[in-house]
């Protein structure tokens, strides 16, 4: 009968256990009534998980439009599973509206793509600051604890998927793509392994220089 199928196929998913990740948080400070809410629920996803806070780095941005830049030098860095760009754009507040939410979904996308870390998009964009407050932890729950769930889940995904294209790749690669000897590897981007993440001493929270040293004094 049709629809019926003996076919087992590997089924590759990222669990929900925050176990050995380090997840990065970029946070627009731009209507931080939203963001700082967003933020907390992404911690309390994370906290759930069973991540600790060396774990965690947070990163604050002016705004949307920064997020990009900062989530893609994070990525770079190597450090990071997975990253949570939080932001809120309100179409209320500026004439630029399509403009500032338009270009940091494509930053954020454009910078994902480019460094090969997930970069989940946690950024508001509503008409009024009640619709804003009704997805930051009110009625339409926290948009941050699902984007806390979606690093975890992307995070262990990439490290699934790095680890499985290992040894199957190679055997299985077309002999012309194959290492012509042990010494020449000539593993394709695509399927090399993810860059282990490096574990930090303790919370890193990076703010602007002048709120650091105010915070010293
Ligand atoms: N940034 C936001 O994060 N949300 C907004 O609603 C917003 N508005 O209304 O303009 C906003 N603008 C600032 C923008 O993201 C940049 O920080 C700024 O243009 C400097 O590059």
């Amino acid at each position: 009968m049709r629809g019926e199928t003996k076919l087992k196929p590997t089924n590759i998913k990222g669990d929900l256990s925050a176990a050995e990740l380090h997840i990065g948080v970029v946070v627009s400070q731009f209507n931080n009534f939203i963001t700082d809410r967003l933020l907390a629920g992404a911690l309390d996803a994370m906290e759930r998980a069973g991540a600790a806070e060396s774990q965690i780095e947070i990163v604050r941005v002016p705004g949307a439009l920064e997020l990009p830049i900062a989530a893609k030098k994070l990525a770079q860095t190597g450090r990071f599973d997975s990253i949570i760009c939080v932001g809120c754009v309100l179409r209320g507040e500026t004439s630029h509206y399509d403009v500032v939410v338009s270009e940091t979904a494509r930053g954020v996308q454009l910078a994902q793509l480019d460094t090969g870390v997930p970069l989940i998009f946690c950024v508001l964009t509503c008409d009024t600051l009640e619709q804003a407050i009704n997805r930051a932890g009110l009625k339409s729950g926290n948009k941050g604890y699902e984007a806390g769930l979606g690093a975890i889940e992307m995070g262990q995904l990439m490290r699934k998927i790095g680890a499985a294209a290992k040894p199957a790749s190679i055997s299985g690669m077309a002999s012309a793509a194959r290492p012509a000897t042990a010494s020449a590897p000539a593993i394709p981007d695509a399927v090399a392994p993810a860059v282990p993440a490096v574990r930090v001493a303790k919370p890193v929270e990076v703010r602007r220089g002048a709120e650091r040293r105010a915070r010293r004094r």
